[in-house]
């Protein structure tokens, strides 16, 4: 067959005109309940196993400051980055049709992963994670990447919901470390609380934000975990200042989704 016979797919149409417009004012979606009950509990299974290993092993990151108050637990963000090197489940998620549907809408119809990670807060002494924009993090050029958030635990304000700026995609930031001797970046004093939006969604659920969207997790001081699991679409060819090339295809960051 000549390239000229080829059939072009069509785009997909998860999301509808008027979600895609949504994402594109406002830098964010929530989706609601995207996974199955039986998927849900399978991930929590091996989640919490990964994490009981990662303790073990001493091969994970607290991204909360590391000192504790006077007969108080220390707070704990805990991350663990490439899940999808970990599990053959978490690697299977990544290419779940239903949220690559919902990228193709974003980004288009060729996906590639840049990462993805577990982010945990732990009941009682959970951490926050502060005011940031991902792309500060990440220098990625076109700043055109997608987080799809997936929840294993009903999440709301008090365990950790996501906190998003609306519009705030449209203009990147300059970021300062957080002065609370945490590894974080914090824009708090650039921030007006007043405009965040909460984002509660239910077990197995979904939102996903633009990689400038100022967004915030609160701590979690409730008797209930937060177990949430992130992946960062992009588009193929994105360059990485940091590592000053385009990212190349790998076992990290594999094609996901290819319309050629
Ligand atoms: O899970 C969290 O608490 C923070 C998530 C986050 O910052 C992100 O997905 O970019």
């Amino acid at each position: 067959m000549s390239l000229s016979q080829r059939t072009i797919e069509a785009p997909n149409k998860t999301l509808s005109q008027e979600q895609v417009d949504q994402f594109r004012v406002r830098g964010y979606l929530s989706l609601g309940k995207v996974l199955e009950e039986e998927l849900i509990a399978q991930l929590r299974e091996e989640y919490d196993h990964i994490f009981a290993e990662a303790r073990a092993g001493g091969n994970f990151r607290n991204l909360s400051s590391p000192q504790a108050k006077e007969g108080e637990k220390a707070e704990e963000m805990l991350q663990i980055m490439q899940m999808c090197e970990r599990s053959l489940l978490f690697r299977r998620l990544l290419f779940n049709e239903r949220l690559l549907d919902v990228a193709e809408d974003l980004i288009g119809p060729n996906i590639q992963l840049f990462h993805d990670q577990a982010l945990f807060k732990p009941a009682h002494h959970g951490g926050a994670v502060f005011w940031h924009q991902d792309n500060a993090y990440w220098k990625c050029a076109p700043a055109n990447l997608v987080s799809c958030w997936l929840t294993l635990d009903e999440v709301d304000v008090s365990n950790g919901a996501m906190h998003l700026i609306p519009g705030s995609h449209l203009q990147p930031m300059a970021h300062p470390r957080s002065d609370t001797g945490s590894v974080l970046l914090d824009v708090k004093e650039q921030v007006d609380p007043t405009q965040a939006v909460a984002v509660p969604l239910p077990a197995g659920g979904a939102m996903v934000h633009h990689c400038q969207t100022l967004h915030y997790t609160p701590p979690n001081h409730t008797d209930r975990q937060r177990r949430a699991f992130v992946i960062h679409f992009m588009p193929p060819g994105t360059w990485s200042a940091h590592r000053n090339e385009y990212i190349p295809v790998s076992f990290s960051n594999p094609i996901l989704r290819m319309r050629v």
